[in-house]
């Protein structure tokens, strides 16, 4: 029956074909507003034959049936991140592309399009201005016919919610996004056409404080008529405002809504506003305005309750089964002037009454005053809040358990990747880091997402942003967060602890902290391939890593903050700042290389040799052979530099360390965790990883599962008083790339970054009878899962056009094996098969393959 199948999939070739939704600039779908000149275009080419290689791929630009640039055939097996060459692009217009790929038998794909949007390239496209008022701002105005095309270009700091006719626009929710204000403000685009109409009109819009702690906004719709006339509707001092039913809004602290104080019709033609006040006109915020060129901050999901409790009369709480962000729904019905609070929390104290200790002093109290009459909805705009629980009082009657309906919102960034194994507490640990990452992008990595806190704490964001990259398409999110990181640079090249700078981030940034921007970078280049970026922070790292330098002592870093913070068993500070000065002149290095800039490629590879032996003379310790106090982080990170020399036992120091003096338990604070996993899988100690891995003890990530996380946790201890313990903490989510990484096996190889070349080399290890993942790359899809039934291994590989993989497949404790894909021999006898291109290295045979599917299948022999 499969031969059967084989066959019929071999006599019909879908040969050139290109995935229909997988069309992208910037890495967007079918964005609006774009506003980089020469944006990059991709495209994902699929054809099922294997070895397929794009030979040649032609764009067409076009903007009212004229052609703006015409690539022609180009001979290029490159589908990504191709730069537009054509007429410069203009303001406020729409785009049309289309683009095909020739195989490498010449054979062409049809042609697919895909639309794109300008958005305002200059300061003087902007006729708008800044305007202030209380939270409701509005103005009629009338159009001679309905438009045939129409955009709202809209900015507000903090929050704002547009309103035309009567209705929301959009559904982003939480904009504008939280940037460097002072330097850059991020305005969203809208297409408006069909919520214009001839004759009356009306646009409102209602703020909040947001990030920034005002209520300000900027709104230009740009109108365009039936007969060719243009028409802007802009915000200017002739806009009206009022307050409005939101009475109190906060993000820590939750919104109060009085319904009683709604104006209806406000948003609409015709509204009397005559006794609002006019706005006043504000200066403009100093930062410029770019456009929102990531995934905005949406409602990406409900929860449904999955239990109601009454701890107390007059009391209910809502158990919402998951640690998430977001807020409620709440449906109401009763007398005018009655008041429900919805407190949220993230634990319970044993009474079932909420435990909001470590939320400090975020209140987190959302209040809805009914207007009465029949049934209110209500949920908030200008706040969100980090929970599972959510307690409900001042309920008029007995709540339904659909009273409260949890809404989930972050960055609405698409899922990229899956993974999944045999083992529970793998997937489980899996679900926390999903959701636990997912949670903290709110237009910016976050650390957490419930007390008074929620920052870009640049540890956290790197720490976590490979298994973000691994499980999300963050390739938008994270040019924009580079582009926060370089408008917080100092002019002594330091960047902040936290970006952008808030609360507790004073002066420069720890260095585990700060080389976030250095790493960010590299790791957009090993994963998407970027290059832009590279170009774009070059100098911004470089200038970093020279701001290190300035406070460096004979090649070693005194400079330290956290280190490895929260860990187990301390680890010195200088040791760790010394580590990343390190790593930050490596990178410096390496992007020099990437852009073909030797001098300083060699001046910044020398600086790092001589941290290397810095390092190695002032942390190593002789007679122990050990580093630093001999913690596994001190070796680790030792070991992980490279400056450990032949025959110094200090690997035996640490597997020691792990596997006696910890009982199978990494003691690593969230640095040391991050590099541990790579570091045992790279010198042969996978299965230790593996055990680590799955540990359920203290500490360990199933420790946290077994006292029922649906997240991870800050602290690898359990603690629930008002000390520093949220339960949705992403930065020891590391582990989540090696998931991918090693058990799966889907690695990247930074020689063709951006899955161009891919390393297929999955952990058989422990008692795991299966692993699996799925990664949606740049490139196309990349699949690798692997099964082993006794001595039998089935490793069954996807690899995406033009894209050439090494697979790996272990011998395991077996001296001779035999290969086979798809049922033909490969490998036997300890040679390859006639036009096989295979090795054995480190006890592995290494096939080197090209796109299409393949099933290995190992056995003794
Ligand atoms: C905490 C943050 C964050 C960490 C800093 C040093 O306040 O939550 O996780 O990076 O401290």
């Amino acid at each position: 029956m499969s031969s059967w199948i084989l066959l019929l999939a071999c006599a019909l070739p879908v040969a050139a074909q290109l995935a229909p939704s997988d069309l992208r600039v910037e890495y967007l779908r079918d964005p609006l507003g774009v506003d980089v000149a020469h944006p990059r275009f991709s495209w994902v080419p699929v054809d099922s034959e294997r070895g397929a290689k794009q030979s040649a791929y032609q764009i067409v630009v076009s903007t009212g049936g004229a052609t703006v640039w015409d690539t022609g055939k180009v001979a290029s097996d490159e589908n990504a991140q191709i730069e537009y060459g054509g007429e410069a692009l203009q303001s406020d217009k729409s785009y049309e592309w289309r683009v095909r790929w020739w195989d490498q038998n010449d054979r062409s794909s049809a042609y697919r399009e895909a639309h794109f949007d300008t958005g305002l390239f200059s300061a003087a496209d902007w006729k708008a201005r800044w305007i202030r008022g209380a939270n409701q701002m509005r103005k009629d105005f009338s159009l001679e016919s309905k438009p045939v095309r129409a955009r709202a270009f809209v900015a507000g700091v903090g929050y704002y919610e547009l309103r035309i006719n009567g209705r929301k626009v959009g559904d982003h929710v939480l904009d504008s996004p939280y940037t460097v204000y002072r330097r850059r403000i991020l305005y969203s685009t809208y297409d408006v056409t069909g919520m214009l109409d001839a004759g009356p009109n009306a646009v409102a819009a209602m703020l909040g404080e947001g990030w920034f702690g005002a209520r300000a906004a900027i709104v230009q719709i740009e109108v365009e008529m039936p007969d060719g006339r243009r028409a802007t509707i802009a915000t200017d001092a002739t806009w009206k405002s009022a307050p409005g039913p939101i009475v109190a809004d906060s993000i820590y602290n939750g919104e109060a809504y009085d319904a009683r104080k709604e104006t209806p019709g406000w948003d609409r033609a015709g509204f009397d506003d005559s006794k609002w006040s006019a706005v006043s006109l504000d200066d403009p915020p100093a930062g410029v305005l770019s456009s929102q060129m990531m995934p905005p901050i949406r409602v990406t999901g409900e929860i449904m309750p999955v239990k109601m409790t009454s701890p107390r009369p007059g009391m209910w709480v809502f158990d919402f089964g998951q640690n998430f962000s977001g807020w409620v729904r709440l449906k109401v019905r009763g007398e005018a002037g009655e008041k429900v609070k919805i407190r949220h929390a993230e634990t319970l104290y044993d009474d079932g009454t909420i435990n909001v200790e470590n939320l400090r002093g975020a209140r987190a109290t959302d209040t809805y005053i009914l207007k009465g009459g029949d049934a209110e909805i209500y949920e908030p705009r200008f706040t969100y809040h980090g929970f599972r629980y959510a307690e409900l009082t001042g309920f008029p009657g007995t709540p339904q358990q659909d009273t409260l309906i949890a809404r989930v919102v972050h960055s609405d960034v698409e899922p990229a990747g899956g993974f999944s194994a045999s083992k529970t507490i793998l997937n489980q640990i899996q679900h926390n880091i999903v959701w636990g990452i997912a949670s903290n992008l709110e237009s910016i990595p976050t650390d957490c997402n419930q007390r008074d806190e929620r920052m870009g704490w640049m540890a956290d964001a790197h720490l976590y942003s490979e298994a973000a990259m691994l499980n999300f398409d963050m390739a938008a999110f994270y040019t924009n967060f580079l582009r926060n990181i370089r408008d917080s640079q100092d002019d002594d090249g330091s960047v902040p602890d936290t970006v952008p700078r808030a609360r507790y981030a004073r002066g420069p940034a720890d260095p585990a902290w700060g080389s976030a921007y250095p790493l960010i970078t590299l790791y957009m280049y090993q994963r998407y391939g970027d290059r832009r970026v590279i170009e774009e922070n070059f100098d911004g790292i470089r200038r970093w890593t020279d701001f290190l330098t300035s406070r460096a002592k004979n090649g070693t870093l005194d400079f330290s903050k956290y280190g490895d913070w929260v860990p187990i068993e301390p680890t010195p500070g200088p040791l760790v700042s010394t580590f990343y000065y390190y790593v930050s002149a490596d990178v410096t290095a390496r992007a020099a290389e990437i852009l073909g800039k030797s001098q300083p490629a060699q001046a910044y590879r020398e600086l790092a040799d001589e941290i290397k032996s810095a390092f190695e003379q002032r942390f190593f310790n002789p007679e122990a052979k050990t580093y630093g106090n001999g913690s596994q982080t001190s070796n680790l990170l030792a070991l992980t530099m490279g400056v450990v020399p032949k025959g110094t036992p200090t690997l035996g120091r640490l597997t020691d360390s792990i596997n006696y003096q910890h009982n199978t338990h990494l003691s690593t604070g969230i640095v040391g965790t991050r590099y541990l996993f790579p570091l045992l899988t790279r010198t042969g100690n996978s299965a230790l990883a593996y055990d680590l891995a799955v540990q359920t003890t203290y500490p360990s990530w199933g420790y946290m599962i077994e006292r029922g996380a649906t997240t991870l946790w800050e602290l690898w201890q359990e603690k629930t008083g008002d000390s520093m313990n949220s339960h949705n903490h992403p930065m020891f989510g590391s582990i989540g790339a090696w998931f991918y990484e090693a058990l799966a096996g889907i690695d990247f190889d930074e020689s063709a970054p951006g899955y161009r070349k891919i390393q297929i080399r999955p952990q058989v290890v422990g008692d795991l009878r299966w692993a699996s993942g799925t990664l949606k790359t740049i490139r196309g899809p990349v699949s690798s899962s692997w099964s082993r039934d006794g001595d039998t291994l089935r490793m069954e590989v996807t690899i995406p056009v033009s894209s050439t993989a090494e697979v790996w497949v272990p011998k395991g404790h077996l001296d001779e094996i035999q290969v086979t894909e798809s049922g033909k021999n490969v490998w036997k006898d300890g040679r390859a098969a006639e036009g096989v291109k295979a090795r054995e290295e480190d006890g592995q045979i290494v096939f080197e393959i090209g796109s299409g599917r393949y099933v290995f299948e190992r056995s003794g022999s």
